[in-house]
């Protein structure tokens, strides 16, 4: 069983019962078990302004997929849920990334773990701080990191 950190973002298709289905979704999946979530963090987006705010989560499994495995198996739920994608950058249903899988490094044309944004993006650290706040990236821990990226976070919602 390895642990694994995936950052989920929507900003259609009503963002919140994206992110809630794909909790369940996830929790679904062969081989795998959801240990944790985080709260919803609200967030203006990263890209085009002219784009919905996000709804961001993060979320801990435990899973006996490999790392490509479970990217296929991430892509398949997205697709379940009817992803669009009009633009790079821009608008989407659901992004369910894998940021990290156990503490090894991958590269590969599919896949980067760690996932190589993850420390410039405050939706995504300020989720992971709450479910792992002693976690470190690169041998420093999350306050660094969150002391250096722009905000895009302005709320949060705990989850029922
Ligand atoms: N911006 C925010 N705030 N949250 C996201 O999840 C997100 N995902 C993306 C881009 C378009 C880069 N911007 C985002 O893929």
């Amino acid at each position: 069983m390895t642990r694994v950190f995936l950052g989920i973002g929507s900003n259609l298709a009503e963002p919140e019962q994206q992110l809630r289905q794909s909790l369940r979704g996830l929790n679904d999946l062969q081989h795998t078990r959801l240990l944790a979530h985080s709260r919803l963090y609200f967030s203006k987006p990263l890209g085009p302004a002219d784009q919905p705010d996000y709804v961001n989560a993060c979320a801990l499994i435990d899973t006996e997929m490999s790392p490509l495995a479970l990217l296929d198996a991430c892509q398949a739920l997205e697709n379940h849920h009817g992803r669009v994608r009009l633009r790079r950058w821009g608008e989407r249903t659901l992004d369910i990334d894998l940021l990290l899988y156990g503490d090894q490094q991958w590269q590969h044309p599919r896949l980067t773990l760690p996932h190589p944004e993850m420390t410039n993006r405050d939706f995504v650290l300020l989720p992971l701080q709450e479910l792992c706040p002693d976690l470190q990236l690169l041998d420093k821990p999350l306050t660094h990191w969150l002391g250096q990226c722009p905000s895009f976070v302005y709320h949060s919602l705990e989850l029922d």
